[in-house]
């Protein structure tokens, strides 16, 4: 009988895309011509083979969901990216700042679903004070005191050390002492200057984004990454976008997972694009497997994929569905349709059905439950 890598051999023998497969057989680091190449190549089926081999390779069959919860403090932004529907201007009717007191309901909503990560991220609002931020920490961890806070994305603490005066590293280590425990991946939309300019001329720049996550990696916070693709970003600039997270990773290893992002367009100033296909989802799934090859999690947000593209990305190189989440708004004001809430069962159900192993995982990848043979 031929092995999975005898089989590949042959499919691939002749392709166009015959030398990447040795390469990805042989372990052998992708170039940026080999991603382009990817990225142009409308042989679905034939990066999914390769992506799936990697992902094989790298975590087996263990398909990973985290019980958890989002909380966002406030939807008042100084920043509007032309991209986002949940950010709202000081005064606009549908502004918001949660107080201490309704992040406490949350999380005591959130307890009760023994959750075992808060994920907080929300807009940029100057009167919103690093102190501000630091009580919310310690209010979640009063009501939680095991739980892991994934909080604040890379624009956010650049910006909370603008207005509390501190360097970013100074700023960390108050919010670590505060409970954070990792950052979230948002806020790196795409690296390259010049689509940033057009949309989020206001937000920091891909270096500094990426300055951030390597002063967090330094000081022992693991962070995530992301890519928001599906607007006016050409296929070189997810290339390079991809590139420079492998190139942070090397040098830090500070990464724990990656999540490409699908633009959704609805109530944005690009309001008159479509909106992803299933088939670029799954593409750019894929090849972020294929090209970042030293990151070990590949992560399918079920809320912005939907359910049933995130299982099938579990044959295209894809190891993780995210969480249960509970309340999502920021692709939700920008027409997501799927549900705000999937249950334990569903994930279980659904990563079963693909073939693989339900591994309910914490934040940092411990295992909490494995198997559920008997359910
Ligand atoms: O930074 C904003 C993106 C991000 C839209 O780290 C949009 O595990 C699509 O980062 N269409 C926030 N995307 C969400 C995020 C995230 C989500 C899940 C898991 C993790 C993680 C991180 O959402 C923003 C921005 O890049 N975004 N508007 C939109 N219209």
């Amino acid at each position: 009988m031929l092995s999975l890598a005898e089989k590949i051999e042959r499919n691939f023998h002749g392709s166009p895309l015959e030398s990447i497969s040795s390469k990805v057989l042989r372990g052998e680091r992708l170039t940026r011509a080999d991603g382009i190449k990817l990225m142009m190549s409308n042989d679905l089926l034939a990066i999914g083979q390769l992506a799936d081999y990697v992902r094989k390779q790298k975590v087996g069959d263990r398909t990973y969901f985290i019980n958890n919860a989002h909380i966002n403090p406030t939807n008042i932004c100084e920043c509007l990216c032309s991209f986002c529907a949940f950010g709202k201007e000081e005064g606009h009717p549908e502004g918001y700042i949660l107080s201490l007191e309704q992040v406490r309901e949350k999380v005591i909503k959130a307890r009760k679903q023994n959750v075992s990560e808060i994920h907080i991220v929300g807009g940029l609002y100057s009167r919103l004070s690093l102190d501000y931020y630091i009580e919310l920490l310690k209010t979640v961890k009063e009501e939680m005191p095991q739980v892991h806070i994934q909080a604040f994305d890379a624009v956010e603490i650049e910006f909370m050390s603008r207005t509390a005066r501190l360097s970013i590293e100074e700023t960390l280590l108050k919010l670590k002492d505060a409970g954070l425990g990792s950052l979230p991946g948002g806020g790196a939309e795409i690296f390259n200057s010049q689509v940033r300019q057009k949309i989020c001329p206001n937000k920091i720049s891909g270096e500094k984004w990426l300055e951030v996550h390597r002063i967090a990696h330094n000081l022992g916070l693991r962070t995530n990454a992301t890519m928001l693709y599906g607007h006016i970003e050409s296929a070189e600039d997810r290339v390079d976008h991809l590139l420079k997270l492998r190139e942070l990773q090397d040098e830090t290893g500070g990464f724990l997972t990656f999540i490409p992002l699908p633009f959704h367009p609805k109530n944005t100033k690009f309001s008159s694009l479509t909106g992803t296909t299933g088939y670029l989802d799954l593409k750019v799934l894929a090849i972020a497997r294929l090209l970042l090859d030293n990151f070990d999690h590949i992560k399918a947000f079920w809320i912005m994929v939907t359910p049933k593209v995130a299982q099938i990305s579990l044959a295209f190189g894809v190891d993780d569905l995210d969480g249960t989440v509970m309340e999502e708004k920021i692709v939700h004001d920008a027409g997501a349709e799927t549900p705000q809430y999937q249950p334990r069962k569903q994930f279980i159900d659904l990563i079963k059905e693909a073939g693989r192993i339900p591994v309910e995982r914490d934040t940092l990848y411990n295992v909490i439950k494995e198997g559920w043979e008997d359910e």
